[in-house]
């Protein structure tokens, strides 16, 4: 007999009437108000605080367990987690979710109102950040010793607004209504250096006349599903460190007295809100070596509590996950304490960073990988510039020369510094050839970019070390993206295929596979059919609320819901409705379904082009939306502020699902995961995880189109004139003219210039070449949707088979692959 875990865990032991007067017990005593006073905000704060308590309680039982295991730790470093809302998520992980329904219920509250009063913690940009989430999410859930170290910025991603049309951008103090997640921790707060110079003394480095900055641990609990194990994600926020110059205090020079230091409470102040985009900032790098020092440090005495002072079985214990390059500084910083504060010598103390570090590559963009101007670094971080040309000079002329013995222009192209092209220009710094140095292991996100890794990014390393690139497909926490966002659905499932124990799909997605077997059966159809629609009503009810548009839940939802790139390619998607709105125009009666298209979608503040596209969109949709000709068959919306909370509530009602980057520039995708699992169907191109999404589905359930890899690449090589397809395609010329033509917006006629001069002078992400492949995708989609039977068929089918993308298994290949943990 298989034993029922969810039975044996702790929280679930809480019945609705304990919750119940947990609640009112934190109403009175941590909130200071009456049960008649609380609305909503404070029985969302009341209830949040009883689950922290579990939280805690937990965390302190994980933490004796761990210590008596002694078992290896994974520390994953990561400048983003974007956790999302946790309150309903926790309750789930932890079993208690009807429980507090019941007790909100028994107290005169709808414990989805009150869940919807919790402000998204936005501490990321978007897929990156979102996968730290879903990994800490899996961690916890396999019982794998974990922390997630990161920043506790106090402003997260920007709000953002329209105006006409236009983002706006203002600040998000998410925490400024009361965040009763993070824990202070001042026991393990840390102090940190910057600036200064480096003396010889006695043969030893000194690093001096630094300035000095402090961290302070915010310990947020993260819950697991079904287990009793609760990790930490610890976020460290800035302070000025005691001790400033007393001597101008006294003469009543406070605030001089820090003038020309950096103000160490700005440095985990913002979210720097670029996706796939560095910006260079001086502010950045001292963020980025303000958290991993503060981490490392942290680790280290975790190690010598548990293990002793002794560092030799260092890398028996630690893992350390670096997510991109941002944590990179690591590897010079580990060093630095190995051989300055340790005395271990240079060559042992890069073994042993290669024994702890691993490195994860998110994007093959040339723009978006992160150098350091050598200058900048040598200012900051003096000791560790000198770290760098050590790791440098060592691997350069011991291993890439054993490699490649007298070849220079090898050494030239591998040097972790790269020169000037030209005279006056500054040395940089490759933060990932640090990286892939320092590493054990190098992981792309999904096959196609980590075969892209290897053969264009980094095929040297390849070469050198056969073993040291890999992949690592990623993954999302059907905990939150079905159980949590779509409960219908998990119930349907439930009832289906079971639910107790290990047959519990929410541990093992793979069981989904069960579910095919029912993905012709009528009455499943129905079943499914009918919570598409539910959710599709409930999401209609949100664009009213939101953009005070009407949308019919008849239509087909199509949703882009990402970050707003070129590459990712929104401008496809918006020529396409603006074609379809003219085939309307020329003909009202065209038997076509009712389409809603929906966007939502940050633009970095930055990014010309991309607010651009924004702004298009906007002005379409206004054009389309109040067009009586055209009878409701097509609506254009733009939900404002794209977020987490946000895509729990689009996903679930999404029947279109557009993945539709330029091949060779999405390292993975992760929405694509989310709406499939969701039952949406996929418009896609072959990229990133879009490949082996089309391999598990199959080839007839899924809506490929547009250009391959190997044909990008043999294209730019012949030569691509985009003047070409605009004017031998008459519908895409059409729509582009009248985008510059200014009709859409006759108060700045040239307001769309800069997206038709990049599309016509380079068209570098090749719009207008898959335009075509892209609108005949389209019409496929539109026949399939015809017959009913069929879509809901293909829908089951995506459902069904996306047991591969759990974060589970993700992690899982992590822990065995890489952290050498399972
Ligand atoms: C980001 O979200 C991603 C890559 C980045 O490269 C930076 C950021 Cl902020 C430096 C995304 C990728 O674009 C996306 O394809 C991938 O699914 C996601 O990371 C998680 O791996």
């Amino acid at each position: 007999m298989s034993v029922n875990k969810t039975e044996q865990y702790a929280a679930k032991k809480l019945d609705s009437e304990q919750l119940a007067e947990n609640i009112k017990r934190h109403l009175q005593q941590s909130l200071g108000v009456d049960q008649e006073e609380a609305g909503p905000a404070e029985y969302w704060e009341a209830l949040s605080l009883v689950v922290r308590e579990l939280g805690l309680d937990l965390i302190r039982k994980t933490r004796h367990k761990e210590r008596d295991e002694k078992a290896r730790r994974v520390y994953y470093l990561s400048l983003e987690f974007l956790v999302g809302r946790l309150l309903g998520n926790n309750l789930h992980n932890l079993g208690i979710y009807h429980q507090a329904e019941e007790a909100m219920a028994n107290l005169g509250v709808n414990l989805t109102d009150v869940l919807e009063h919790e402000t998204d913690p936005a501490l990321g940009n978007g897929g990156l950040g979102r996968l730290a989430a879903c990994f800490m999410d899996s961690l916890t859930t396999l019982d794998l010793p974990a922390f997630g170290y990161g920043i506790n910025y106090r402003f997260g991603l920007f709000k953002q607004g329209f105006a006409g049309g236009k983002q706006t951008e203002s600040p998000d103090a998410w925490r400024e209504e009361s965040c009763p997640w993070g824990i202070e921790r001042p026991k393990r707060k840390q102090r940190i250096k910057l600036y200064g110079r480096v003396t010889e003394r006695a043969g030893k480095a000194a690093w001096e006349d630094t300035q000095e900055i402090l961290g302070m641990p915010w310990d947020v609990p993260v819950t697991g599903y079904g287990t009793d194990t609760v990790n930490t994600l610890r976020l460290w926020e800035s302070r000025a460190a005691e001790g400033f110059d007393l001597s101008s205090f006294d003469e009543g020079r406070y605030h001089e007295s820090r003038s020309g230091e950096i103000q160490a409470e700005n440095v985990s102040q913002v979210l720097y809100p670029n996706d796939n985009h560095p910006a260079g900032k001086e502010l950045r790098l001292i963020q980025q070596y303000f958290f991993v020092a503060c981490s490392i440090a942290d680790l280290i005495a975790r190690y010598k509590r548990e293990n002793g002072d002794n560092l030799d079985g260092f890398a028996e214990k630690v893992a350390i996950q670096l997510n991109d390059t941002h944590p990179a500084i690591a590897v010079p910083e580990l060093m630095r304490i190995l051989m300055d504060e340790e005395d271990i010598v240079f060559t042992k103390a890069l073994s042993i960073c290669r024994e702890v570090f691993a490195y994860t590559n998110h994007t093959l963009l040339p723009e978006a990988l992160e150098k350091w101007p050598q200058n900048l670094i040598t200012k900051v971080l003096p000791r560790h510039m000198q770290i760098i040309h050590m790791i440098n000079y060592h691997f350069l002329h011991t291993e890439v020369e054993a490699q490649w013995p007298g070849d220079n222009n090898m050494k030239r192209r591998l040097s972790i510094i790269e020169e000037p092209e030209r005279p006056g220009g500054q040395q940089m710094v490759r933060m990932a050839y640090l990286s892939v140095v320092g590493s054990h292991k190098v992981n792309g996100v999904a096959a196609l970019h980590s075969s892209l890794v290897k053969s264009s990014l980094f095929p040297e390393f390849n070469e050198m070390w056969p073993d040291k690139l890999v992949n690592v497909t990623n993954g999302v926490t059907p905990r939150r993206w079905v159980d949590y966002c779509n409960p219908e659905l998990a119930s349907l499932i439930d009832e289906t295929i079971g639910k107790d124990g290990e047959a519990d799909w929410r541990k093992d997605l793979t069981r989904l596979d069960a579910i095919n077997a029912y993905a012709d059966d009528p009455a499943f159809q129905k079943k499914f059919a009918a919570i598409k629609r539910n959710n599709k009503v409930r999401f209609a009810a949100v664009v009213k609320e939101l953009c005070n548009v009407e949308i019919s839940p008849d239509a087909i939802f199509d949703v882009q819901i990402k970050r707003l790139h070129e590459y990712k390619r929104q401008q496809l998607n918006l020529l396409h409705i603006m074609a379809l709105y003219r085939r309307l125009l020329e003909n009202p009666d065209l038997d076509v379904p009712q389409r809603v298209f929906i966007f939502g979608a940050k633009a970095a503040p930055g990014y010309k082009v991309a607010k651009t596209i924004i702004h298009a969109i906007n002005r379409v949709a206004e054009r389309v939306n109040n067009d009586r000709r055209i009878k409701d068959k097509l609506k254009v919306v733009f939900l404002p502020n794209y977020r987490v909370s946000l895509a729990e509530k689009i996903i679930p009602a999404a029947d279109v699902s557009e993945q539709i980057s330029t091949a060779g520039f999405e390292a993975s995708g992760t929405g694509n995961m989310k709406f499939a699992l969701n039952g949406a169907l996929t418009v896609g191109t072959l990229d990133g995880a879009n490949v082996e999404i089309a391999e598990e589905v199959g080839d007839d359930n899924i809506f490929i189109f547009g250009l391959t890899v190997e044909e990008v690449a043999e294209l730019r090589h012949r030569g691509y004139n985009p003047e070409d397809v605009y004017n031998s395609n008459a519908e895409l010329k059409a729509v582009i003219d009248w985008l510059a033509s200014g009709d859409l917006c006759p108060e700045e006629p040239d307001a769309f210039r800069p997206l038709v001069d990049s599309l016509l002078g380079g068209d570098y992400f090749l719009t207008l070449v898959d335009y075509q492949a892209y609108s005949d995708a389209h019409d496929k989609i539109v026949e399939t949707w015809k017959k009913p039977e069929l879509w809901w068929k293909t829908a089951i089918t995506n459902s069904a088979s996306m047991g591969k993308f759990s974060s589970d298994r993700s992690i899982t290949d992590y822990a065995k692959t890489i952290w050498n943990m399972a």
